[in-house]
């Protein structure tokens, strides 16, 4: 058996600035508030986020009704319907709302542009949380599709004034063949001015893009759950490299590696980087002597944090009043 010789991480990996926040947002909460503080699904879906914040005093729910009166209560990174937004409010909780303001933006957009009597496509996952939030900004006129054949088979009731969305976890790829074909068959749609998939999506896709063709196999850290993991590890498959996700170390097999000289490793924006420092770990043990960070993006961006979580500056202590939210998204 002969074992990898080289490591090639990619550049970006791992946490975004919105799951930054998001993870920032529950951290604060239970600091501030106490244990225990519900968040409204997984703030973001990672086994090992997940678990860490349970072990700090989160729990996590899917229904309100699952929250006691008076609790405080967040959103995750993925974001609301108006209707889970308007029953949070009506029950009375204490709302910090943890949605990515990049998918807040795409919220907006929605809102704005239905206030002026468009109807939407939508290009996304069924049954994705992002998706569920998106397509619940409004009681009715936004459509899914999930690929090329939905959009032969969409109705919208007009096609005057209709607009596209897209989730911002999807393959870049993917998204523009389905764009293209939502363009041929309403060429007068109105597209965002800027995608709405996000910067670290592509950027991470990007880095996949550079990384599979040097190497044997894509290792891609993230959970199954994870959309955006799932499209890193379809990526490098699709480019023909033989692709794996991991949730843990744990689940790296040996045989993965037999005979192999160079191991690519990447990490969804939800996972960890100490995830990949495990998986680097394990495959040093299995005999890998080198570990090489490809060039690639630095992301600077980050996002603030909600009023009444905010740290002040000067004396690095929590600001004390307590000003959640209950408006949209808090932007
Ligand atoms: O990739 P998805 O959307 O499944 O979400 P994640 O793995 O929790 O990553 C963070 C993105 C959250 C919303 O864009
Ligand atoms: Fe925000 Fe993009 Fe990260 Fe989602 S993947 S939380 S949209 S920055």
């Amino acid at each position: 058996m002969q074992a990898p010789q080289e490591i090639l991480l990619a550049e970006p990996r791992g946490f975004c600035a919105g799951v930054d926040r998001a993870i920032e947002i529950v951290e604060r909460a239970i600091q501030k508030f106490g244990a225990p503080i519900y968040v409204r699904h997984e703030i973001v879906h990672n086994t090992y986020v997940v678990n860490d914040l349970k072990a700090k005093g989160a729990i996590f729910i899917e229904e309100l009704s699952d929250v006691p009166p008076g609790a405080t209560l967040v959103f995750s990174a993925h974001g609301v319907s108006k209707a889970v937004q308007q029953e949070a409010v009506a029950r009375g909780f204490s709302i910090f709302d943890a949605t990515c303001p990049l998918v807040t933006k795409v919220h907006v957009e929605v809102a704005k542009l239905a206030k002026e009597g468009y109807e939407f496509i939508m290009i996304g996952h069924k049954g994705h949380p992002e998706v569920e939030g998106t397509m619940g900004q409004l009681d009715h006129g936004i459509h899914l599709v999930e690929d090329v054949a939905d959009v032969a088979r969409v109705q919208p009731a007009q096609t005057v004034k209709l607009a596209v969305v897209t989730q911002t976890t999807l393959s870049v790829d993917d998204a523009a063949e389905i764009s293209a074909a939502v363009r041929a068959r309403f060429p007068s749609v109105r597209e965002p001015k800027q995608q709405d998939i996000c910067y670290a999506t592509q950027n991470r896709q990007d880095a996949v893009k550079v990384l599979s063709p040097q190497v044997d196999v894509v290792i891609v850290v993230g959970s199954p759950t994870s959309s955006n993991s799932n499209r890193l590890r379809e990526l490098a498959a699709k480019l023909g490299t033989t692709a794996y996700m991991v949730d843990s170390a744990e689940e790296l097999k040996g045989e993965w590696f037999d005979g192999l000289a160079r191991v690519g490793l990447t990490a969804g924006a939800s996972a960890p980087e100490i995830l990949v420092q495990q998986v680097i770990d394990r495959i040093k043990a299995l005999g890998a002597v080198s570990v090489r960070t490809m060039a690639g993006i630095e992301e600077t961006i980050k996002f603030p944090l909600p009023k009444g979580l905010k740290i002040d500056a000067t004396t690095g202590l929590a600001i004390t009043e307590r000003t959640p939210e209950t408006g949209p998204a808090g932007h």
